[in-house]
């Protein structure tokens, strides 16, 4: 078997192009026509294909170097039965998805003369491509456009190119749109106000192979000439694209098949290119969790944390605290990430309400101090958070829908009743549940509540000791406060806050009685409960929390 050398072909004018991909390695095998290696001008990437059949022995460049025709780009043992090697193929023939040079086109229209009037953009001779698709627009109405500013980007499926302008001026009318075809000669856009053309169409030696040469009156982009800020920008962040990232015809045909937002990856090539290796760094990204498209957050708005951009809203505000004083910046721990994200969409998906209400619990306290005393030897001190979860329990069984799901259309009403509570730690806010609470005595549920507590402090708690909840209790009876609204934990439908209970005069119909009064603050969902149903909950609750033996009917 005959070694070959591949060459790059004829690339027209050319001159020294760089390499940005590499698209085989020593050892592969290759199609004649298999596109070898990309090569970028600044307005044209386009794929060099190899001439010949066979397994590629030896790589003649790297990323970074700079070919023109004739360079040497790699070494193929031909297959039996091969094409002819490269230096003998024609341009055409070699890379026939890359235009060949195409002369100054004699049937183009012929030069448009200095003018203020409208003046019409036509599509310039782009070599051999026929009906190429338009996958970016560069630019809108009423932009002041230069000459040789591109325009729009068109594809074929080697290459990608940009479609500069003949004319500067405004452009008052875009005649194509993303997914249009295009052909030599198809009007593009209208200008106004617009000076003719000041560069004469090219000879058809300076016309660039893959970037357009020019017909009459069109003006074709040379590498001197480009502007950089013309190139289609790269979108690093993630956000949405103004305008294609950097990227080769086979990248993103990958992309296309495996449906990833080209503008939200991170190029790592050269000049922010994207590659291959890029495009499968991101969908195993995508796929273990740790990315999330712009699709994805739009339709998981809450679970997101972002910037509010996906929900509509103006985005988050941006501000260089330190203009006004001294600061320091502390990342977040990980419970306060997740806790906040579930917090976001709870808030933002609950439509939820809050009844604000008071239990008088006089007599409640007095027997919890006494029981207290009696076991004080048991080393078990009973709270008053114990009881609120026995009296929320039957609270809840008279009340179902507290103790309810949204799935879907259905409601799912639990036969079980696990109590959560959100206890303070130095982590950030945990909930331990207490399970079949309905079950247990208010002893067994103080000493529980305190071995959890205690584990959530140290951070110990397995996440089965904070799963299953079907309702949750936020106490701060301990710190102070008068009443808050707290965030309901879904897919639970209501949450119980409860803030330091204090002495209050009573009117007990004839005089004031000095009473402890109880604040007691209930969230719930309104796509589930009615706000008549949550009076009745806090008022029932009331009435058990002030007489306790309610529990036992
Ligand atoms: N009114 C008046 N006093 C109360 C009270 C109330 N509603 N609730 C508790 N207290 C008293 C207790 O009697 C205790 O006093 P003594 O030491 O004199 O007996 C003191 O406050 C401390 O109680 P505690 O906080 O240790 O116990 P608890 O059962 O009330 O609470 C726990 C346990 C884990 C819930 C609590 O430690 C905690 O972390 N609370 C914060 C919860 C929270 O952060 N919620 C907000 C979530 S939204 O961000």
């Amino acid at each position: 078997m005959a070694l070959v050398e591949v060459k790059v072909p004829d690339i027209g004018d050319f001159d020294e192009v760089a390499v940005i991909e590499l698209l085989v390695k020593v050892g592969d095998t290759v199609q004649a026509e298999q596109s070898l290696i990309t090569v970028e001008s600044d307005k044209a990437s386009m794929e060099i294909p190899s001439s010949t059949a066979g397994v590629v022995k030896e790589l003649k460049v790297a990323l970074g170097d700079k070919v023109k025709e004739g360079s040497v780009v790699l070494v193929v043992e031909a297959a039996g039965d091969v094409a002819a090697p490269a230096s003998a193929a024609g341009p055409v023939a070699a890379a026939p998805a890359a235009p060949a040079a195409a002369p100054a086109a004699a049937d183009a229209p012929a030069p448009a003369p200095a003018a203020s009037g409208p003046v019409q953009v036509l599509v310039p001779d782009i070599g051999d491509f026929k009906d190429v698709a338009v996958i970016e627009v560069l630019v809108k109405p009423g932009d002041p456009i230069q000459i040789e500013q591109s325009l729009i980007t068109v594809e074929s499926d080697k290459a990608s190119m940009e479609i500069p302008s003949s004319h500067a001026g405004v452009l008052k009318e875009l005649k194509v749109k993303v997914g249009d075809t295009v052909n030599i000669g198809d009007l593009l856009a209208i200008l106004e106000g617009a000076a003719g053309s000041s560069a004469p169409a090219p000879s058809p030696a300076a016309a660039p192979v893959a970037a357009p040469a020019a017909a009459a009156s069109i003006a074709a982009p040379t590498a001197a000439t480009a502007s950089p800020a013309a190139a289609p920008p790269h979108n690093p962040g993630g956000t949405p694209a103004l305008g294609l990232p950097h990227a080769s015809p086979t990248v993103r045909k990958f992309a296309r098949e495996l449906g990833v937002p080209l503008e939200e990856v991170q190029g790592k090539g050269p000049k922010g290119r994207i590659t291959l290796d890029d495009i499968q760094g991101f969908t195993k990204s995508v796929m273990a969790g740790a990315v999330q498209t712009a699709a994805q957050k739009a339709k998981a708005p809450a679970a997101t944390g972002g910037g509010g951009s996906e929900l509509g809203l103006i985005p988050w505000p941006k501000v260089d605290f330190a203009k006004f004083g001294p600061i320091e910046r502390k990342e977040m721990g990980r419970i306060k990430k997740i806790s906040g994200a579930n917090l976001l969409r709870n808030a933002i998906m609950i439509p939820a309400v809050t009844n604000h209400d008071d239990a008088d619990i006089t007599d409640l306290e007095a027997f919890r101090v006494s029981t207290n005393k009696e076991n004080e030897k048991s080393g078990v001190k009973v709270t008053m958070l114990a009881f609120l979860i026995k009296a929320s329990v039957a609270a809840l069984k008279k009340f179902p829908e507290f103790n309810s799901s949204i799935d879907g259309d259905s409601l799912v009403y639990k036969q079980y009743w696990h109590i959560g509570f959100a206890a303070d730690t130095p982590n950030g806010l945990m909930v331990p549940v207490i399970k079949d609470a309905d079950k247990k005595g208010v002893l067994q549920i103080s000493q529980e509540m305190g071995e959890l507590a205690k584990k959530a402090r140290e951070g110990k708690l397995s996440p089965a000791e904070m799963s299953g909840a079907t309702f949750t209790i936020s106490s701060l009876g301990g710190i102070g406060g008068r009443y808050f609204t707290p965030i309901i934990n879904a897919p639970e439908v209501a949450i119980l806050g409860v803030c330091k209970s204090q002495m209050e005069p009573v009117w007990d119909g004839k005089a004031f009685a000095p009473r402890l009064m109880l604040p007691l603050s209930l969230t719930w969902d309104h796509r589930v409960i009615d706000g008549a149903a949550a009076a009745r909950f806090n008022a029932y609750l009331g009435q058990i929390l002030g007489d306790f033996r309610r529990v036992l009917l």
